[in-house]
């Protein structure tokens, strides 16, 4: 579980598509730009097929592979255990990473449904007290802005919030021909844009009131219910499982009242995931499309000038960023990546349990779980003649 007691410390990672390519990213390159307590090594890559697998390392830089992540798991030289595959293994690596002693970061949402959430939630608690850190990558929490936002909410600038508005809107399925992928079946994704993107602004919004909602009250739908196979001969198609889109309203104990929507049939728009927050002294709105700035209304300014305020966030105080480059050079996607690891192995070396941990992990996969309750209830739909 410790590190290797030369100050570096060893990662396997499950996984090599695009959460894997771009955690490979900030582990291999955190070092260089913050001042870690524990360097990472990339051990081992995991993935099932050789062939395949093999290629990712050689291209990402990783020692060795492995195809069965039991075996990486067993590793003398993996401490860490990254999990960046689809949610049904979600629970089955964690547990057995814990079990062996390991810390674990894994890819959201925490699991596929509140039961396997919790008890991935428990294992990583009474790991704790051993020493391991376990941490759901919750990433769009380490977007600078955001953080940003935030510190001004819990400062009271924006005094006590009325409103949240928070949409993830992506258009990659819009096309009714785009390819069936594993992120539209059930089995493995657990749901559609509902836990793949909403998720994250479920977290976001979690995040910035530092409240958990109370409930909420939804409709999903799917818009297209075949899909292609790729690469199939015969052109056969798949049947689409989960939600193509799905919208929700919320409460917070504060009174708050927020409203969702997540959707990957928004054409135009790309990975806008979208937070606006209104209070009773200020307004903030941020869009990931242009993530290195925030608005800001101060409902304190005098009335003839007062306006939304557009923030560069990419001064020196701000969070993160005086690790990168000089003020209006901006950063990008992955760097929220790299910052993520760079907090958990700072967590690691300091013994404290990492924020999003699988408890917030949890609370998140009971408001998924929530929302298609609700959707799957039509009896408060009322229908209007
Ligand atoms: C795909 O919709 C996806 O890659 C999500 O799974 C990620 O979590 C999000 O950051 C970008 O979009």
């Amino acid at each position: 579980m410790s590190n290797a007691g030369d100050g570096t410390i060893g990662v396997g990672m499950v996984g090599h598509a695009f959460m894997g390519r771009v955690h490979t990213h900030a582990w291999r390159t955190v070092h260089h730009f913050f001042d870690v307590p524990l360097t990472p090594r990339l051990a081992v890559l995991g993935g099932r097929d050789l062939g395949r697998t093999k290629a990712a390392a050689a291209k990402l830089g990783w020692d060795a592979v492995e195809t069965d992540w039991r075996a990486l798991i067993a590793r003398d030289d993996v401490q860490i255990v990254d999990i960046c595959t689809p949610g049904d293994s979600h629970k089955e690596i964690a547990l057995a990473a814990l079990a062996a002693g390991k810390h674990v970061l894994c890819e959201k949402p925490l699991a596929n449904t509140v039961a396997e959430a919790e008890e991935m939630a428990a294992a990583a608690e009474s790991a704790s007290a051993n020493g391991q850190r376990s941490m759901v990558a919750f990433n769009y929490r380490r977007v600078p802005a955001l953080v940003l936002a935030r510190q001004l909410v819990a400062e009271g600038r924006l005094g006590k919030i009325r409103h949240v508005r928070a949409q993830y809107l992506q258009d990659w399925l819009s096309d009714a021909n785009a390819p069936m992928t594993w992120r539209l079946r059930k089995e493995s994704a657990g749901s559609g844009a509902l836990g793949d993107i909403g998720a994250h602004i479920v977290d976001a919004t979690q995040f910035l009131l530092g409240e958990l909602l109370t409930g909420v009250s939804a409709v999903t739908d799917t818009f297209v219910h075949k899909r292609p196979i790729e690469g199939d001969p015969d052109g056969r198609l798949d049947d689409v499982t989960v939600d193509d889109a799905a919208l929700f309203l919320g409460r917070f104990p504060s009174g708050a009242l927020a409203v969702y929507e997540a959707t990957r049939f928004a054409l135009g728009r790309k990975n806008s995931m979208r937070v606006e927050v209104n209070g009773e002294l200020g307004s903030l709105a941020f869009d990931f499309e242009s993530m290195n700035e925030l608005s800001f209304y101060d409902g304190t300014d005098e009335e003839q000038t007062a306006g939304f305020r557009r923030i560069l966030v990419t001064e020196p105080t701000h969070p993160y960023v005086g690790a990168w480059w000089p003020p209006g050079h901006l950063i990008g996607y992955e760097h929220t990546f790299t910052h993520e690891v760079y907090d958990f192995l700072t967590d690691i070396h300091n013994g404290t349990d990492p924020v999003p941990g699988f408890t917030d992990g949890l609370r998140v996969q009971k408001v998924l779980a929530a929302v298609a309750a609700s959707a799957g209830d039509h009896s408060a739909w009322v229908s209007v003649t």
